[in-house]
């Protein structure tokens, strides 16, 4: 029989031949990787709301999972953290994250809520000097209430602006107080369902605003870490004004905050978007605005959101390697924006899907690891970009000529050499890799 949570202290590395059920079969925490331990390369956290939170509803049905901690008000919110940081410590995860409204109860304006919430930052606080864990990131969750209907920032009630900006602070403050490398804007309710009722510049500008006004308040407090927008193209609204990387990039670009802002890129926004989740990270690696990652998966069958651990090891490894490129993490992680299944309701499924988690990822970073050391991809890449290293290909490169001279160079090429883009030669040594052994 498989062993209760209770009896589960640690979660040990035992190898890939292991059949041990609780264990990790990849991440061996402090094997060292290009230089670095496998846990500084990954950087995983909890996502407070799945994990502590969820319960299994879906719009058909109720909790299958009892998440209630037989408690109520803050007596309950400190239960939840007790588990969260009992979580991490067995499964060995040393980041999370959270929505204000995940870690502390609502109260009945925003002066209340926020009381609670500096009484559990107070709490956490403690749990996070007992454990070493530490904050990935914090966000305002201005999208659940009813108030925030018709978007925070973008709503045409200046009231709801104020209470959403009001929250932002609030959690700027939570962020800084538990020493947290990251605050996260996902646009909930940012965007539209229909154009015949909405002011679309208008509703932008005012999401600028919002951005604005919290960097330079974080930045007076002397908050040093980074800002990410999570792109996202739709769900819950039809149509989301941080649809991918490249709107975001160009959105803050407009508005002059791309000294400040990256990217939390997650998987399953990047496949809803229609992109890959390599595309995602390539764009935001190329334009220097990676930052940090919400890993999980989607089901590509299915169009919404389904927010489901991430397993599928090409993905993982796609995505390491773009990581690795990168130069890795600086103040992002690999935070598991994800949930066990509806039908996975016990204690056991949280360990075990983290677990399968954490492996998928640490087996992305194995093999990406050695898709660099290989080489054979980087250097087709780099050959097939030769011509621009001399002659002509170097002045274009340099941006170094004109169209006139352009012209007097071209009107002497014949035959020009275009060589085979190789693509399934290339695909191969993929899979021989992630395969070979
Ligand atoms: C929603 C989503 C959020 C953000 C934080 O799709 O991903 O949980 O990660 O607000
Ligand atoms: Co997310």
């Amino acid at each position: 029989m498989m062993k209760k949570y209770e009896e589960i202290k640690n979660i040990p590395y035992l190898g890939k031949d292991t059949k041990e059920v609780f264990a990790f079969r990849y991440y061996n925490k402090d094997e060292v990787i290009f230089g670095k331990k496998m846990k500084d390369h990954l950087r995983f956290a909890m996502s407070y709301w799945h994990t502590i939170n969820a319960s299994g509803t879906d719009m058909f049905g109720g909790d299958t999972m009892d998440k209630s901690f037989q408690s109520n008000g803050l007596e309950k919110f400190k239960k939840k953290a007790d588990f969260a940081f009992d979580l991490m410590q067995k499964l060995g995860i040393e980041y999370y994250c959270f929505h204000d409204v995940d870690i502390a109860p609502e109260g009945k304006d925003l002066e209340e809520s926020t009381f609670y919430l500096n009484e559990m930052v107070k709490y956490l606080k403690k749990k996070q000097e007992e454990t070493g864990i530490k904050l990935l990131w914090g966000t305002a969750n201005n999208f659940g209430d009813k108030k925030f209907m018709c978007g925070a920032a973008t709503s045409p009630s200046s009231d709801v602006f104020a209470i959403a900006a009001g929250k932002v602070k609030a959690v700027i403050d939570a962020t800084i107080a538990l020493n947290g490398s990251g605050i996260v804007f996902w646009g909930g309710r940012e965007g539209y369902d229909t154009l015949l009722n909405t002011n679309m510049g208008l509703e932008l500008d005012h999401l600028a605003t919002l951005l604005r006004l919290a960097r330079d308040y974080a930045r007076k407090q002397g908050f040093k870490g980074d800002f990410y927008i999570e792109p996202k193209p739709k769900e819950p609204t039809k149509h989301q004004y941080d649809f991918d990387v490249s709107t975001v990039i160009s959105f803050l670009r407009k508005y002059h905050l791309e000294d400040d802002f990256k990217m939390n890129i997650e998987a399953n926004h990047a496949t809803l978007a229609g992109h890959t989740f390599q595309h995602e990270l390539r764009v935001a690696r190329s334009e220097g605005f990676f930052g940090s990652i919400d890993a999980n998966q989607g089901d590509l069958l299915l169009g919404w959101d389904t927010d489901q651990f991430p397993t599928n090891v090409y993905d993982a490894t796609l995505c390491m390697y773009e990581v690795l490129k990168a130069g890795g993490f600086k103040n992002g992680g690999l935070n598991f924006d994800a949930k066990a299944r509806r039908a996975s309701n016990t204690y056991e499924d949280i360990l075990l899907s983290y677990i399968a988690g954490m492996d998928t990822f640490a087996l992305g970073l194995r093999k990406a690891q050695k898709i660099i050391e290989d080489g054979r991809i980087d250097e087709f890449v780099e050959k097939r970009y030769a011509s621009y290293k001399e002659g002509i290909g170097k002045r274009i490169n340099e941006n170094n000529i004109t169209l006139e001279e352009l012209y007097d160079y071209a009107k002497n090429i014949q035959n020009p050499i275009v060589e085979s883009g190789r693509q399934e030669y290339l695909e191969m040594i993929l899979n021989n890799i992630l395969f070979g052994d």
